[in-house]
């Protein structure tokens, strides 16, 4: 199967490398790329309660980074802030509590659409394979995926995050998603990059969000 694996990648390569480039060496290891969620910067929001300003929201959200295989499947990993079923149940006693607690994993945080930005890395997550449910327990420093990426593959980063309303439908305050072209083994052998995700403001709230793509070593 790994075999047949790695023909199939070097049959696609032949096709994705230029005239006169380098032949893949067709060596039957993965790269091991590390996509890491880093900040997300709320803005303009704008979700007015009786008792607070309006620019605060009580937010969930679902973080995915995938290998996406020539052929277009994918395989990766979801981490998942709060939860996407039933959020409202889960406002822990004031719309939301601080993106940094160390407990109440699955409450709604409030974020401040003013504040400088939020580390991933601070707020409680769980591992999934879905936006709907954990399949681990909740920790910070979960902010960080790896996958097993080899050449002709893209790699597929995407950060949803919802505000909570008690009264209308919830908003998506953050929606943004990058596939990289067909990665080379070229460009996979020392991939360290560091991009933005823009959402515009939709009325509700736009986003940035910040994010790196980085090999980190290999498979064998
Ligand atoms: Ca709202
Ligand atoms: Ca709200």
């Amino acid at each position: 199967m790994r075999l047949r694996t790695a023909a199939t990648v070097a049959a696609a390569l032949i096709c994705l490398v230029p005239a006169g480039g380098p032949a893949h060496a067709g060596a039957d290891f993965a790269y091991r790329i590390h996509v890491t969620f880093g900040e997300y910067l709320p803005y303009s929001i704008d979700d007015c309660m009786a008792e607070s300003a309006c620019d605060y929201a009580e937010v969930y959200g679902s973080l995915s980074a995938q290998r996406v295989a020539p052929g277009g499947a994918t395989s990766g990993q979801v981490r998942n802030i709060g939860r996407f079923v039933n959020p409202g149940d889960t406002w822990c006693g004031s719309p939301g509590i601080e993106w940094s607690a160390g407990v109440g994993g699955d409450c709604l945080k409030r974020v401040n659409g003013k504040a400088p930005s939020y580390a991933f890395a601070d707020v409680l997550m769980c591992r999934s394979s879905t936006y709907k449910t954990c399949e681990s327990a909740r920790n910070k420093h979960m902010n960080t995926v790896e996958l097993a990426v080899v050449p002709g593959d893209a790699v597929y980063v995407g950060v949803h995050i919802r505000d909570y309303d008690e009264l209308s439908p919830d908003d998506d305050i953050c929606k943004v998603a990058l596939t990289t072209p067909a990665l080379t083994d070229a460009e996979l052998s020392d991939l360290d990059e560091s991009g933005e995700l823009h959402d515009m403001d939709s009325g509700d709230g736009g986003c940035l969000i910040r994010y790196s793509i980085k090999k980190t070593g290999i498979f064998l």
